[in-house]
């Protein structure tokens, strides 16, 4: 049995995974859009696009290539404009003493505007202590699946990964993964790779649809390229939320 959103609320505790699901029933809305462009005023006219259609955005900051600090004040003013949160997907993968640096210091400074990160497991759970010791109320999304061909995320990697969530909930609100990797709802599932074409990209990418992602076990999906490269992001944003929400309904209700 499927538990709505609004039951949710009372088993997740962590302060940024309950403002992402206040958000989600808000605007009806459990759409992360992954905002993969490399030119700032490109990235910033399509989140403007598509800002009123989602629950969360996407970012991989270190492929914008005028980078300047005004990128963030901008994005920020249009998270709160639009009401969505923010995911740096910087896919952490070092030692803690590293990690607190690339998290904290260097020119994106994402400690100071994300509120959401991620991390690979890889390392094990001193990524997570490092991580937390200079986190500004973020929440940690743990890395438990991918959707690339052939990755390495086998059973006992992803059994690693919810082991390393539970013994660290104060931090952790939910996993990177394909499909549900835990009945403990008090997790989130972001699910990447989500288009309406099913083919893959030539890269490794494999797709399945906003229903099949959501049926699978997703909470938030996340789409990149079937929005941005849409001739028309906001109505597209539009259909991937339209599409994504009324497959958690039907959930409910089956
Ligand atoms: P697209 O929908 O264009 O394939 O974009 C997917 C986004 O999600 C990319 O930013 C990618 O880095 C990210 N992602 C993914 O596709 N698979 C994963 O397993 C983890 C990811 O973060």
């Amino acid at each position: 049995m499927v538990k709505s959103f609004s039951d949710r609320l009372k088993c997740v505790s962590h302060p940024k995974a309950q403002e992402l699901i206040n958000i989600i029933l808000r605007k009806k809305s459990n759409l992360c859009f992954s905002a993969d462009v490399t030119e700032s005023q490109k990235l910033l006219e399509l989140v403007d696009k598509v800002g009123p259609h989602i629950c969360l955005l996407k970012t991989h900051i270190d492929i914008v290539s005028d980078f300047t600090p005004d990128l963030v004040t901008e994005l920020r003013k249009l998270a709160k404009k639009y009401d969505f949160l923010i995911f740096e997907d910087r896919k952490f993968a070092d030692l803690g003493n590293t990690v607190q640096k690339q998290f904290s210091e260097g020119i994106y400074k994402i400690s100071s505007w994300a509120d959401f990160i991620n991390a690979h497991v890889v390392v094990g759970p001193g990524i997570i202590t490092g991580l937390k010791n200079v986190a500004h109320n973020q929440g940690l999304i743990l890395i438990a699946q991918m959707s690339a061909a052939g990755n390495l995320c086998h059973q006992a990697y992803i059994k690693e990964a919810l082991m390393m969530a539970e013994d660290n909930r104060s931090f952790v609100c939910g996993f990177i993964c394909t499909e549900s990797v835990t009945s403990d709802e008090s997790f989130l599932n972001f699910v990447p790779g989500v288009n309406f074409s099913s083919s893959g990209d030539g890269l490794g990418q494999q797709f399945v649809s906003p229903s099949q992602a959501v049926q699978k076990g997703a909470d938030v999906i996340i789409v990149g390229r079937g929005i941005y490269q849409s001739s028309n992001p906001a109505a597209t944003a539009k259909e991937y939320k339209e599409l994504a929400y009324t497959a958690y309904l039907n959930l409910l209700e089956s």
